[in-house]
């Protein structure tokens, strides 16, 4: 007998899919569908597998009475109103820990290619200008002497602090409070870390405490040989902002994984030569969504079958009621 009635938000892995469906009932619903459900099938609902950042806003959540718990598929949940979720003692899931290794090589290897204009050059080969001008020119940037200012320490965060010391970086943090086992410098401020650093690597959180919080005067402090990288959410920078210090040399260049408004990438940015855009690919490797997806899938069938979540949120340490 199926454990639940599931609904499934968005497009999912077939690892997710396969799994849910051999324990749930699951009700597939795209992006546009959300509005129209209908109230008898929403009655039943009693978890939401939660597919790429597709939103599990207050209306929504209110629509399903039974429902129970929600499982998002990635770490970040800003998609999810867990604030809502646990004032109504639904369980909200995330798939941390399995991607971080993943999104923590992609941030380095972004902070490379940006640095040293990989991208850049690649295009200057292709193009045939290695045998038609000569050598690619010489870069502005280089990782020597830098010192890295991270934006959320935590368990990302930790995988490329330890990954940019073992290429010669100094490594700097900030966050909302200071970690008692970490020795890397902690700044109580963003503006005063930037101050201390040349290179900011974005790796926060998304929602309303991070957003905008990199603007344009932490951009300035940063300085004229100053990279900004973000893996993180791209609510966190002012893209506006980051535009300007980018066309006026305020900094030097920019490596952005994440977007404030996803697939939408700002045609300013597309048409700087120098930075270097990825199409939000940190964890995309099909080992690590793979990994991820039977998280997601865990958790429902754990909270379903003994009462507990693997992976819960900080806001919803709940257990099943029965
Ligand atoms: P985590 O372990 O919870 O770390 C988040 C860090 O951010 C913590 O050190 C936290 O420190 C800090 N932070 C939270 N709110 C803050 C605020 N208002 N101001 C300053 N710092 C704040 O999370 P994680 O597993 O490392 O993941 C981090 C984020 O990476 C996710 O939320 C997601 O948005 C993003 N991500 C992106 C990709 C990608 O494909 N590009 C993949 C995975 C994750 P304090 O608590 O001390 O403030
Ligand atoms: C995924 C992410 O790309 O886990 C996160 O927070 O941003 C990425 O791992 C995303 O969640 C699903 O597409």
């Amino acid at each position: 007998m199926a454990l639940a009635d599931i609904l499934m938000l968005g497009r999912m892995l077939p690892v997710v899919e396969e799994t849910l469906a051999s324990r749930f009932t699951v009700h597939k619903v795209g992006r546009d569908e959300v509005a129209s459900l209908d109230p008898g099938l929403a009655a039943r609902i009693a978890g939401v597998a939660c597919g790429a950042h597709v939103p599990v806003d207050a209306p929504l959540i209110d629509r399903l009475p039974k429902l129970e718990i929600v499982a998002n598929f990635g770490v970040g949940y800003d998609s999810v109103d867990a604030a809502h979720c646990a004032s109504k003692g639904i369980c909200v899931t995330n798939t941390p820990d399995v991607l971080s290794e993943e999104v923590a090589d992609t941030a380095l290897g972004l902070l490379l290619m940006t640095a040293r204009e990989l991208s850049a050059a690649e295009r200057y080969l292709r193009a045939g200008n290695w045998v038609g001008k000569g050598p690619y020119p010489l870069t502005a940037g280089t990782l020597r002497g830098r010192k890295l200012g991270i934006l959320g320490l935590g368990r990302i965060g930790k995988a490329i602090a330890r990954r940019a010391e073992a290429f010669g970086m100094e490594i700097h943090y900030h966050g909302r409070s200071r970690q008692a086992d970490v020795a890397y410098p902690y700044h109580p401020t963003l503006a005063g870390m930037a101050e201390a650093c040349d290179t900011l690597m974005v790796v926060a959180p998304g929602g309303a405490s991070t957003r905008g919080i990199v603007d344009a005067g932490v951009l300035k402090a940063l300085g004229p040989q100053g990279i900004v990288i973000n893996v993180g959410r791209g609510t966190v920078i002012d893209e506006p902002a980051l535009v300007a210090a980018l066309a006026d040399g305020t900094i030097l260049s920019a490596g952005l994984d994440v977007f404030a408004e996803e697939p939408k990438v700002p045609q300013a940015l597309i048409d700087m030569e120098r930075v270097v855009l990825l199409p939000h690919v940190g964890s995309a490797s099909r080992h690590t969504r793979d990994a991820m997806g039977r998280l997601c899938a865990e958790n429902l069938i754990s909270w379903f079958e003994t009462g507990q979540p693997v992976t819960p949120v900080a806001e919803t340490p709940f257990e099943r009621k029965v």
